[in-house]
């Protein structure tokens, strides 16, 4: 008796899931690591990402000129978010 209500229930639920996702894509940090040595010099990101550049000091926590994974994602966490006054 109730199956029409459940199957609409399910056609709704899918899209919304799928919608959620960021629409800005960026590359993935081992995309961007071309020498595969873990990290991203200046360099490797101002090939694959140069939006990232102005933010490379900021995102380098320990300042070794060098991208880690956590890095990186503060990074694009950055870009993500738009600019806020602070
Ligand atoms: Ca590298
Ligand atoms: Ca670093």
């Amino acid at each position: 008796m109730n199956r029409k209500i459940s199957v609409l229930g399910a056609v709704l639920v899918v899209p919304a899931a799928a919608m959620a996702l960021d629409p800005i894509e960026f590359p993935a940090f081992k995309a961007v690591d071309t020498d595969n040595n873990g990290f991203l010099s200046r360099d490797e990101v101002r090939v694959a990402i140069p939006e990232v550049l102005p933010l490379f000091s900021r995102v380098d926590a320990n300042m070794d000129d060098q991208l880690s994974p956590a890095e990186y994602e503060t990074a694009l966490r950055l870009l993500s978010t738009p600019p806020s006054s602070s």
